[in-house]
This record gives C-alpha cells, sequence and structure tokens, in this order.
C-alpha cells in the first residue's frame, strides 16, 4: 500500500472507521448511484487518493439550513473529508471561518479565479418581486448574487427543494416571488430536492462527476436518475398492505398492524419520486414511514400547496 493509502486509511482507524466499514459505505454507495459492483475499489479511489479536487462556491439563499445539516450528519465521508479532501470549498457560509467583508472578497476571489471552472451549489430560493428586495446578504439582493455567480459555473447544482423549486418561499400567496434557481435566473440546473435532501444523493452525484467525468444521467425536472427514479410508493416496505389501491382494512394480528399502510393518514408516496426507502437517513437508521409518518412529498416540485393539508388522503 502506498503512502497516500496508507495515511487515509490510518485516518479513518482514528475515527473509529475500519477498513471494512469504508468498503461497506462504498458499496451502498455505488448501488445508489446505480452503478455495477465492479465499480467499488473504483468509487474508494475517489476518496482515499482523489486525482483531482474541482472547486466549490457554497451560496446560501432563503432557507432553513436543514440542507448543510443534513449532508453534516453524513455517515461517510465525513463533512469535512468530503469539503476539504474530496473538494476544494472555495465559499460556504455556514462553515467557513470568514465573515463580513473579507467573506464577500472571498466570493469575488473564487468565482474570478475559477471562471467556468467550479461547482456551484445553491441552498435555498431566491426572490424575484420587487428588483428581488425581499432577500439580501451584505447589501445585494440574491437575485443580484445569483445572476453574477450562477452563469460562471461549469454546474450549477441545487441541493434542496428550496433552490430547486421554491419550495416553502413560493408557497401562496409568494409575495416575494421566490422561485427555484433554475425559474429565476432562466438556467438549467442539476436538481437533488427534499426539505431536507439526502446527503447520499449529494455525494452520489460529485462521485459520479469526479469518476466518470460527467453529472449523472437526469430525468426531465433535472434530478439524478439514480437517486429520484421511482416513487417512495414503488420501494415502500409498507406496500405489502396495499392492494391496487384498496387497503387492507384488517390484519388480524397486532404485528401486521405495526407495518399499515399510511395512504388513508394523508401519504403522498405514490406521487413522490425520491430513494428515502432505500437510502434512510442518519446513517441509515430511518425514514418518514418507517418511523410511522406519512411522507408529505417534500421533494415534489410545489408540495406545500400540492400536498396541504398534509393529513388528509389524496
Ligand atoms: Fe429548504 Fe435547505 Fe428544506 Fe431547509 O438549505 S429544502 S427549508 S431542509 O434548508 O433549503
Ligand atoms: Fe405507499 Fe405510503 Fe402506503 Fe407506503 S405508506 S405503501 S408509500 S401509500
Ligand atoms: Fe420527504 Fe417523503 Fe422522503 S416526506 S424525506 S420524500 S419519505
Amino acid at each position: 500500500m502506498d503512502k497516500e493509502h496508507k495515511a487515509f486509511y490510518e485516518k479513518l482507524e482514528t475515527r473509529g472507521i475500519s477498513r471494512r466499514d469504508f468498503m461497506r459505505y462504498c458499496t451502498f454507495l455505488t448501488a445508489t448511484m446505480g452503478l455495477s459492483s465492479s465499480f467499488v475499489p473504483k468509487v474508494a479511489e475517489v476518496f482515499a487518493a482523489p486525482a483531482q479536487r474541482p472547486p466549490v462556491v457554497w451560496l446560501h439563499f432563503a432557507e432553513c439550513t436543514g440542507c448543510s445539516e443534513s449532508l453534516l450528519r453524513s455517515q461517510y465521508p465525513y463533512v469535512d473529508d468530503l469539503v476539504l479532501e474530496v473538494l476544494s470549498v472555495e465559499y460556504h457560509e455556514t462553515i467557513m471561518a470568514a465573515a463580513g467583508h473579507q467573506a464577500e472578497e472571498n466570493l469575488k476571489a473564487a468565482v474570478k479565479k475559477y471562471d467556468g471552472k467550479f461547482i456551484c451549489v445553491v441552498e435555498g430560493a431566491i426572490a424575484t418581486k420587487f428588483d428581488g428586495g425581499y432577500g439580501k446578504i451584505g447589501g445585494r439582493t440574491f437575485l443580484e448574487i445569483a445572476q453574477e455567480v450562477c452563469p460562471k459555473a461549469a454546474a450549477v447544482i441545487c441541493y434542496g427543494s428550496c433552490s430547486a423549486w421554491g419550495n416553502i418561499q413560493a408557497a401562496e400567496p409568494n409575495p416575494g416571488g421566490y422561485k427555484g434557481v433554475s425559474e429565476a435566473l432562466g438556467i438549467k440546473t442539476l436538481n437533488i430536492p427534499g426539505c431536507p435532501p439526502n446527503p447520499v444523493n449529494l455525494v452520489g452525484t460529485v462521485v459520479n462527476y469526479l469518476l466518470l467525468g460527467k453529472l449523472p444521467a437526469l430525468d426531465s425536472t433535472g434530478r439524478p436518475m439514480f437517486a429520484y427514479g421511482q416513487t417512495i410508493h414503488d420501494q415502500c416496505p409498507r406496500r405489502a398492505h396495499y392492494e391496487y389501491g384498496e387497503f387492507v382494512e384488517s390484519f388480524g394480528s397486532e404485528e401486521a398492524a405495526k407495518g399499515w399502510c399510511l395512504y388513508k393518514m394523508g401519504c403522498k408516496g405514490p406521487e413522490t419520486y425520491n430513494n428515502c426507502p432505500i437510502a434512510k437517513f442518519n446513517d441509515g437508521t430511518s425514514w418518514p414511514i418507517e418511523a410511522g409518518h406519512p411522507c408529505i412529498g417534500c421533494s415534489e416540485p410545489g408540495f406545500w400547496d400540492k400536498f396541504t393539508p398534509f393529513f388528509e388522503e389524496m
């Protein structure tokens, strides 16, 4: 084993992650990305010995920062590894040390230096009414900042339903005219929606880019097919209690009732495209339906207006 790999595995050990744990994660990630198992060693290489570290500018607009929170809880790579070793993050408001004017300067310098080459990750929606006056950072509107930065990126990744579709900020009556990045700027974006989105889908997208030199295949709304190709309902373990749109009303035993289909409690799983049943959250601990809560369709465009009241049958 060469020096670089040795140092990598030693670092993992100090964090209590064995080589076997790491390979298990790479197997999970490779399967999530829809690649065959022959890619597992190559996926591991992306982390262990990154050949390139693409520069990233990470913007925040109107949102709750739950998307960054979900990323900070990704099981592996820990966010500092992802951030500092696989990517070269030049600007990220939540985790960078700089503040105020220095932060503004960092953003300008990064965009100038990596013009046409950086990946722009965006969290949050953009206000468009009143010249974007409903949302500002450092005296500039979200709209101004996005118009300046996004067109200069090699690719724009919208992380979360807010930057993808506008989300809660865009809920009726939407006084600020909030929109997702693609609609606000009239550009194409890669969208990883969810409120919050699952970090494994962002990691999978980035690894796909580093491994194959291109972004993954997308559906018509810009979502990676590997993650959003099927509905929640298609992959739901409670599906056994849902038959042809009818519900098995009586299960005959308490055991069976634990896995009742939540359709009548308002579950939006049949109309929601996401991989939550497979990817799960918090180190694979659980996901909404496993925890007993109906899916509210958080990754779908306009879900606040389209799917409310959440607890009523569709
Ligand atoms: Fe939105 Fe993300 Fe929901 Fe929150 O950045 S998708 S409100 S989890 O924080 O944008
Ligand atoms: Fe479908 Fe929801 Fe029922 Fe699961 S709980 S089978 S996603 S309707
Ligand atoms: Fe969201 Fe439904 Fe998954 S509410 S987190 S898409 S189960």
